[in-house]
């Protein structure tokens, strides 16, 4: 099945309100636990294994859109008029052009682009969000977090505040490969952001999850290492064991990231900052501080820790942006 199916298939459920002239909307940006990492399907982002998130709160994109006039889809990003010949372009340009009208879109985010903090997934999820209300579809959210997923994978977890599961589904269309939030919360865990370099990265994850999938050893060990990732990550959100889940969040980040540099060729997103704070944390729990840290693709660092330690973390890490 090809993208533009897809929505045709979807949208047969949209409620078909009345077109409204401008929109503006909000998706938070969204961090894994445990990671989504690699495709069972490209055109469609089915993924190899499920993942569980957590929303950032009022960090993510603001997208205000409305109708282009001219057919074409012109992209404004953080107050700058985007280039129709860049990538950035071309990949928002293909996900609006399934709609089939022409948009403007002007989008701000409230984190850095390209660092490993997630940024696609909040943009494909307002964009989703704002389509949804500018075009009258009022559609559920686990049909627009589907959408949300044609654009990035991991835009089908930023339709929600708090913890995310995206459920890869098993099926060959895709329709049951979605986000779905969960019930559960837990008050005492902090998010703290180390950034070190804001730079776009070298490799975009798409590629590097493609090369990774395709010829690192590691690779065929993923989804059944994810799977278990996942039922004790539930279980840590279950038992409001803060413990647990920093431990299995930074045990499947660290996996991940071995799948990468096993990689042919190798991918290595760290910096000698990314290793030196990883050092210092392994040094700090060592000496009996609960903390933990997850990677994504890029060389910054998100710390995980409990509330009241917060004073004694930014001590040890100067510049954390808590979330
Ligand atoms: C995640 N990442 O679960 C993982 C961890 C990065 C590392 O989802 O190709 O931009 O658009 O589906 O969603 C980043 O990948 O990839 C990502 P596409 P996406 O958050």
């Amino acid at each position: 099945m090809h993208k533009g199916e897809f929505v045709d298939y979807i949208l047969q459920k949209s409620q078909k309100k009345p077109l409204l002239e401008s929109v503006e909307v909000f998706a938070p940006a969204n961090i894994a636990l445990v990671k989504y990492w690699g495709k069972r399907n490209v055109e469609l982002n089915l993924p190899t294994a499920s993942s569980l998130s957590i929303s950032l709160g009022d960090r993510g994109t603001k997208t205000r859109l409305s109708f282009s006039g001219d057919k074409k889809n012109h992209l404004i990003f953080n107050g700058e008029k985007i280039d129709r010949n860049t990538p950035f372009f071309c990949r928002v340009d293909a996900f609006f052009s399934l709609f089939k009208k022409g948009f403007q879109i002007e989008t701000t985010n409230t984190i850095p682009t390209g660092a490993g903090l997630a940024s696609s997934a909040s943009a494909f999820a307002s964009f989703t969000l704002a389509l949804d209300q500018l075009l009258g579809w009022h559609l559920d959210k686990s049909d627009l977090s589907k959408i949300a997923r044609l654009g990035s994978g991991s835009a089908t977890r930023s339709l929600w505040d708090g913890f995310v599961k995206w459920e890869k589904g098993v099926r060959e269309d895709g329709m049951d490969s979605y986000g779905v939030p969960l019930k559960n919360s837990l008050d005492e865990l902090v998010v703290g952001l180390l950034i070190f370099d804001q730079e776009q990265k070298s490799i975009s994850s798409r590629e590097a999850m493609e090369i990774t999938k395709n010829s690192s050893p590691l690779y065929s060990l993923w989804p059944d290492i994810t799977e278990k990732a996942l039922i004790k990550m539930q279980e840590a959100l279950d038992l409001q064991n803060f413990d647990q889940l920093g431990q299995i969040a930074e045990k499947h980040a660290l996996i991940m990231h071995s799948t990468m540099l096993t990689a042919d060729p190798s991918i290595c997103y760290s910096s000698p900052k990314t290793i030196e704070a990883m050092q210092k944390v392994w040094e700090l729990r060592k000496k009996g501080l609960p903390l933990y840290f997850t990677q994504d693709a890029g060389p910054n660092l998100k710390l995980l820790f409990q509330k009241k330690n917060l004073g004694v973390v930014q001590q040890y890490f100067l510049g954390l942006s808590v979330i």
